[in-house]
């Protein structure tokens, strides 16, 4: 299977410490988003959103990292990443979704201000869409704290894909100024993914 992918990119990087965890090798193919290669047509061809991480698997192609995630964990059943319990799964499911829906698009303000901007030669970060940033934050960030408090893990007693997906938006904490520094329970479980091997591997080697 092939994983085109952009590495600083948490919504790849997801993607490949998922199948680094389930011992899945993925042949790597990086985009360069500052280079604008998501945009030239045989990868729109693939993925007509013009979004890494698109994984191709024959003739199979499938866009997504959440979609991409599960497809993989279908090919290792049982892994306790996903567990086999449906309520488990379900719980599991309830945080992949609301991290596309509300906290992606959150810290998403800031990768786009902070970063993205810096790379397509945008200008600076403005004050209204940082204000807009902070408040989606400060509304979604205590829903994940409080619900760390006496965890571990998102999910069970396990490190599941949940913790994989949610966590990866704060590898760019500092890059992208996320305001996320007053929440205690989100920083010490991240602390405890920075320290999962396969969160190590996919790890970029160098930063945009
Ligand atoms: N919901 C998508 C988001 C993918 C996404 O936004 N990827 C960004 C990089 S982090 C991208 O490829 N941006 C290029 C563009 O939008 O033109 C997923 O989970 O895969």
């Amino acid at each position: 299977m092939k994983l085109y992918h952009f590495p600083p990119s948490p919504n790849s990087r997801r993607v490949l410490a998922v199948a680094y965890h389930l011992g899945i090798p993925l042949d790597l193919e990086t985009i360069e988003l500052p280079k604008g290669e998501h945009l030239k047509p045989g990868f729109i061809k693939l993925n007509p959103n013009h979004k890494i991480p698109t994984l191709v698997d024959g003739d199979f192609v499938l866009w997504e990292s959440s979609a991409i995630m599960l497809y993989l964990l279908s090919k290792k059943p049982g892994s306790s990443l996903y567990s086999n319990d449906p309520k488990i799964q379900a719980d599991i499911n309830r945080w992949l979704f609301w991290n596309i829906a509300h906290w992606g698009p959150a810290c998403g303000v800031f990768i786009y201000e902070y970063l993205v901007k810096k790379f397509r030669n945008l200008g600076g970060p403005d004050p209204n869409e940082i204000k807009r940033g902070e408040d989606l934050v400060h509304l979604f960030a205590p829903v994940l704290n409080d619900h760390l408090k006496g965890r571990q893990w998102l999910v069970g007693n396990d490190v599941t894909v949940a913790d994989y997906a949610v966590g990866s938006f704060l590898d760019l904490k500092e890059v992208a100024h996320l305001p996320v520094d007053k929440y205690k329970e989100i920083n010490r479980w991240y602390g405890d993914i920075e320290k999962l091997d396969a969160w190590k591997k996919s790890a970029p080697a160098n930063f945009m």
